[in-house]
């Protein structure tokens, strides 16, 4: 059992553990700590619908969920006329909205980045699409007013560092982006309360832009006149200003934060190395830009030399996943297909993506072989 004691003992200064929330039995309590982080991602099959399902949508936190409480209410302050809490209960006040949208984790692919580069060794299982219930924070701003001077909005969840020497995840946007009428406090996730995993009871939806703003947790956001400062504003999430020779290092005034989610398309079918005993009818998968709606996804099955349109299924939209599907070539034997998606303000997926020292926003052409027996 933890007490308070060995608690102390493992390290942790009286301030951090009075903060912790204690879970009663009895007279006895456990403090109740952070776990280790799980970072769980979605397998590529899964990338073959619209809609990600909730148990298989990817985990991303840099500390581990904190306790799960319902009743957890959010903090708006700093420069606002009238600082306020809210509880969920409290928000449903503000007019409710439903936003399809890709959640990705920056680091996406960051294993396939050459030269390699350190951190969560994702492939493709950072991403997923989901419907995201709640409000606009714009409303919620109506109504706290916001001071002339304000530029950022500070953010904070309830998942502290487990040591005081262990910097925040405190993490800002601009301002416009806040009141950007797609920025949700949401606290439902495909039509059911958030879980635990994914922000429970309120998280940030800020749709096309990558996860690391999509802040889990919620309870504090700060009306201010600059950015966040700390570690993970001033030092992560940060991505050269104009390309760089792989394999180098950049210094710190050529980087820059990183926002929206570049063009990127992923084929979750066929599968990359299986044998098939009967030809898999489509090659399907899905495509999406933060930017602007996808245009068009094409697919190669020899090697590049051609292209062909492929057919594009569900709702277009910045930040939002389209299927799309292409015939497979006729037959048996080995074959390979690669698929690259354009968007309507004509970013094209690369062919080999901007290598940077972080690994960030890997997005070239997905390309998968496979075997149908003779
Ligand atoms: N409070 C908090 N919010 C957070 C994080 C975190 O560590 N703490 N991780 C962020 C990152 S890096 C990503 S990619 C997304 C992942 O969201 P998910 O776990 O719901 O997929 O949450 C973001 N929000
Ligand atoms: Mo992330």
């Amino acid at each position: 059992m933890i007490t308070r004691r060995n608690f102390l003992h493992a390290g942790l200064g009286a301030a951090v553990w009075s903060t912790l929330p204690r879970i009663a039995f009895g007279e006895d309590y456990l403090l109740q700590s952070l776990e280790a982080p799980q970072d769980l991602g979605t397998p590529i099959e899964y990338f073959d619908r619209l809609i990600t399902p909730t148990p298989v949508f990817f985990v991303r936190s840099h500390f581990g969920p904190p306790a799960l409480q319902m009743s957890r209410s959010v903090e708006i302050g700093g420069l606002v006329d009238r600082p306020a809490r809210f509880t969920i209960n409290d928000l449903k006040q503000f007019p409710e909205t439903t936003i399809t949208s890709v959640l990705q984790c920056a680091g996406n692919g960051r294993g396939l980045q050459e030269p390699h580069v350190p951190g969560v060794q994702w492939l493709h299982g950072a991403m997923g699409q989901a419907q995201w219930t709640g409000v606009r924070l714009s409303d919620v701003l109506k109504e706290t007013g916001v001071q002339s001077s304000a530029t950022h909005v500070q953010l904070l969840g309830a998942d502290l560092p487990p040591k005081p020497a262990v910097p925040k995840f405190l993490r800002s946007i601009p301002l416009s982006r806040a009141i950007d009428r797609d920025t949700l406090l949401a606290y439902k996730m495909n039509g059911e309360p958030l879980t635990l995993a994914h922000g429970a009871p309120l998280r940030l939806i800020v749709p096309g832009w990558a996860g690391d703003h999509w802040i889990k947790w919620l309870t504090q956001i700060t009306l201010a006149d600059k950015e966040a400062d700390g570690f993970y504003m001033k030092t992560a999430y940060k991505i050269p200003k104009s390309p760089v020779t792989p394999g180098t290092a950049v210094p710190p005034d050529h980087m820059t934060s990183l926002t929206v989610l570049p063009v990127k398309s992923i084929i979750a079918s066929p599968r990359d190395g299986e044998i098939y005993a009967k030809a898999p009818r489509e090659i399907v998968g899905v495509a999406f830009s933060g930017t602007a709606p996808v245009k068009s996804v094409e697919v190669s099955t020899d090697g590049g030399a051609t292209w062909k349109v492929a057919r594009l299924e569900g709702e277009a939209g910045i930040g939002r996943w389209q299927l799309f599907h292409a015939p497979t070539p006729k037959g048996k034997g080995s074959f390979r297909a690669m698929a690259r998606a354009t968007d309507a303000a004509g970013n094209v997926q690369p062919r080999t993506a901007a290598w940077n020292p972080s690994g960030y926003f890997w997005n070239a052409w997905h390309a998968v072989s496979w075997t149908v027996k003779a």
